[in-house]
């Protein structure tokens, strides 16, 4: 009888109004005479989420063969700590082909779809490069086909909001819950109990065979909210899976009963502080205990929904890795194995060996940082504590594979020491990048320079024991559908007018076919108009957060990302310096010829990374100073945008004339905001670096500006920078007289920045590579003056991108790694 009632809703102007004022009566319980552009938004967001969940259900359900043994293709389980999705409403209504109709209908009922559209807050569920490509990635295998799931945790907390007082961050924090969110489905019946601290005790089973018991001294409660994650332009929804802390529906009974009630109910707290924050850390470790929780709570809950979904069809154990690919997101979801061996071992009663090969079969890891301070470990005492079971198990894993390389190397001790997964310190501590290589059959940097690094530094001696064909590289890739569809419209519909469709959507090299039109005058209009209609965007947004008004005709220059060391927006501000002390020396004939430029900043730094907030605070202290200097008017504007988020990025990137991109060498393992920019026509200033590399190759080098020391050199680099007095860059000398004298305010405040070039030696090296940093400014604004030139290589730089979409760099993980088909 359910069928008949199963009647889907249109998808015209008039069904789709009526189920917004549906929405609006009963889900939201208003009044269609008294509402609000949030109203608006809620209410629409509420009629594409039934949309979405139709289709959901559908996938997961007929498609997958969810219940179905016979269609149980296998499946990526793609773990991740970090989901950077930004907003859900325009994405799925791009998706979905239904952004006309919604625009129409919202238009009936008096509202502006943009204004809608922009009600919606972000989910911020990350920190940076790793949390935004899992969510491309997640677009790519919706969009693609694939049978995949994400597994994350649902942070009360995501990513703080950045307020900057008198040119200093400050951090508020996104409680992004506060409203309802109609993205996520409570899927309050699914709930796993997740086990901690207690101890392990031995017992023989009826073969006589040792086995253990972990008797665990705190339970806490995962539950399941799913959002789903739609393909464009296909109906398949995918589904990542967001955990949430409870505590158990008992109380302590014990406590409860003796009368310690608050005892009894502070357990029942701490149970939810474990999905409250996300850890705000982007590239560095720190060893917290929550942290160490939030990571087995994850992987625990994830593990047996994966574990229960494959029970159900009741197949043997030898076919788990045929049925399951699971993606370890760097090394956060490590304790995904030690966890899965417990489970086999401990609870299903398999043999260790052949549990181990059943891991290896399953797991695949990827490396996305070389930075020591960014490697995990952990403690061993802690380990113990939290999770005694496991720690024994990495012991063991250790053993067995140390004694394998002692019969391939004997005598080796030194091998030994350099392999081995727990490191000699004080107290011990854990390698979780070791374990996850040894647990893994393929090991994937994100950039082939970066590949190639972790096979000559933190993982050459695995090469030697493992061999070299468990290393591979994967280049990372972004999503063009919110990168260029949905980022920048009028340039999407212009490329689809020009190539007769919009299947470069769905297959990007197909963008080489405006190759041809690079030169063509009037094609050159039309796209620079475009770029033009963005860049007034881009002022708007600059003029509303920032009150500075800056000209759209000037030289858009933009880095925006984390604020960290070695990406160097330090020497970025340095330069900038330069060259506002060199036009305040040239006279007035000297400054027509000057390139006005537009130099923008955004990124959040760690709020306890005390460096990378004093680079904000230069910045901005740089920018108030040049800003409202009379005598340089548009000549040059230094601009800062607070809180740059996925949203925010989605406005800048389609404005921007030049990007930087300018890590020092070896250092940023990929980028993947590199290639946004240049997808949006944008050429890149950059270091010979990361996925600038791949990209150069693509494009060409008249269409990017590289420069710096090699990667290659920067070891000598910095041996010299330490142990020889090698004088400092003199341009970069009078830039740092200027700080020291007070051009930017109280000078002291900057000591210990410039103390990092200074008396810290320069680990970056910002001094060797200022010379040729600013040598290629120059270039950039040579290039600039011929707007014809321009024109053909921004073009030409969208034409040559095919290569890095999220879809390439997916097929290749599913061919390469997980082995898995479309569904
Ligand atoms: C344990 C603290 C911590 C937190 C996050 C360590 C490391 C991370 C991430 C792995 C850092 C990160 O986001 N890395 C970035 O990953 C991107 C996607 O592969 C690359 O494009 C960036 O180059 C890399 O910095």
């Amino acid at each position: 009888a359910w069928e008949k009632y199963t009647v889907p809703e249109g998808n015209d102007v008039d069904s789709i109004a009526r189920s917004i004022v549906h929405h609006t009566t009963t889900t939201l319980a208003r009044t269609p005479y008294n509402m609000d552009d949030f109203g608006g938004y809620q209410a629409t967001a509420h009629s594409v989420r039934d949309k979405l969940i139709q289709d959901w259900n559908e996938t997961q359900q007929v498609r997958y063969g969810w219940y179905h043994t016979i269609k149980d293709p296998k499946r990526v389980y793609y773990l991740s700590l970090e989901f950077l999705l930004g907003r859900a409403m325009d994405n799925a209504l791009l998706a979905r082909g239904l952004k006309e109709p919604y625009t129409e209908a919202t238009k009936q009922l008096g509202f502006k779809i943009e204004d809608l559209l922009e009600e919606e807050r972000d989910a911020a569920l990350g920190n940076g490069g790793l949390g935004r490509l899992a969510a491309c990635y997640m677009d790519s295998l919706a969009t693609l086909d694939y049978p995949a799931w994400g597994y994350g945790l649902r942070y009360t907390y995501g990513i703080f909001q950045q307020k900057i007082v008198d040119g200093y961050q400050n951090e508020v924090p996104d409680y992004w819950l506060t409203y309802d969110n109609p993205w996520e489905l409570p899927r309050l019946d699914i709930s796993i109990e997740v086990p901690f601290y207690g101890h392990v005790s031995k017992y023989s089973d009826e073969n006589g065979r040792t086995r253990h018991k972990w008797e665990a001294g705190e339970i806490v409660q995962a539950v399941a909210y799913d959002v789903p994650i739609p393909g464009f332009d296909t109906n398949n929804t995918i589904n990542i899976r967001f955990w949430s802390s409870k505590p158990r529906k008992e109380f302590d009974l014990a406590y409860f009963n003796s009368g310690d009630y608050n005892r009894a109910v502070e357990d029942q707290k701490k149970a939810e502080n474990i999905t409250s924050v996300l850890y705000p850390n982007d590239n560095h470790m720190v060893g917290k205990e929550l942290r160490l929780k939030q990571q087995y709570f994850w992987v625990c809950a994830s593990l047996h929904d994966i574990l229960r979904r494959f029970k159900k069809t009741d197949r043997p154990w030898s076919e788990f890795p045929d049925q399951v690919a699971i993606q370890l997101n760097d090394t956060h979801p490590t304790l995904a194995v030690p966890e899965l061996m417990r489970v086999l071992v401990d609870l299903e009663g398999l043999e260790w060996d052949e549990a181990w090969n059943i891991t290896t079969r399953t797991f695949g890891f990827t490396n996305h940082t070389v930075l020591p301070e960014a490697l995990e470990k952990w403690s061993v005492p802690m380990l113990e504590h939290l999770l005694p079971r496991h720690l024994q198990i990495i012991f063991d894993i250790n053993l067995y594979f140390l004694q394998t390389v002692e019969k391939s190397f004997p005598n080796d001790r030194d091998l030994l020491a350099t392999v081995s997964i727990i490191e000699e310190s004080q107290p011990q501590s854990v390698r979780m990048a070791f374990l996850a290589v040894i647990a893994s059959h393929k090991v994937n940097g994100v950039a082939a320079l970066h590949s190639q690094i972790i096979k000559d530094t933190i993982f050459a001696p695995f090469i030697k024991v493992l061999g070299p064909d468990r290393f591979t590289n994967k280049t990372n890739g972004i999503t063009p559908r919110r990168w260029l569809h949905q980022a920048n419209p009028d340039l999407s519909n212009l490329i689809a007018k020009k190539l007769g469709s919009f299947k470069f959507l769905k297959e990007l090299s197909l963008l080489d076919g405006l190759s041809k039109y690079a030169n063509d005058a009037a094609f050159q209009k039309e796209w620079m108009d475009i770029k033009y209609k963005n860049k007034v965007r881009l002022t708007n947004l600059i003029k509303e957060r920032t009150g500075i008004e800056v000209n759209p005709n000037a030289l858009f220059d933009i880095q925006v990302k984390r604020i960290h060391e070695y990406k160097r927006q330090f020497m970025n501000i340095l330069g900038v310096i330069h060259r506002y002390a060199k036009l305040k020396k040239m006279n007035a004939a000297q400054r027509k010829e000057v390139v006005p430029r537009v130099v923008i900043f955004g990124g959040k730094a760690a709020p306890g990374y005390y460096i990378a907030k004093l680079v904000i605070k230069l910045i901005n202290s740089v920018g108030e100073k040049v800003n409202n200097d009379k005598d340089i008017g548009d000549l040059l504007k230094v601009v800062f945008i607070p809180d740059y988020n996925v949203s925010v990025a989605e406005v800048i990137i389609p404005a921007n004339d030049i990007s930087q991109h300018i890590s020092t060498a070896g250092t940023e393992a990929s980028g993947t905001s590199n290639m946004k920019f240049v997808l949006n026509g944008g050429l890149i200033l950059g270091t010979v670096d990361g996925a600038n590399i791949e990209i150069y190759e693509e494009i060409g080098d008249d269409q990017i500006f590289l420069f710096g020391a090699r990667s290659e050199q920067v070891e000598d680099l910095r041996h010299v920078q330490r142990y020889r007095n090698v004088p400092m860059n003199p341009e970069l000398q009078a830039v740092i007289h200027l700080i020291e004298n007070g051009t930017f305010g109280e000078p002291h405040i900057f000591q210990p920045l410039i103390n990092t070039i200074t008396v810290g030696k320069d680990y970056y090296l910002i001094s060797v590579d200022f010379g040729s940093y600013l040598e290629s400014n120059d270039l950039v604004d040579e290039a600039f003056k011929d707007k014809k030139a321009w024109a053909q290589k921004s073009i030409l730089c969208t034409a040559r991108m095919g290569k890095f979409s999220s879809d390439r760099a997916i097929k290749e993980y599913a061919e390469d790694i997980w082995n898995i088909d479309v569904s």
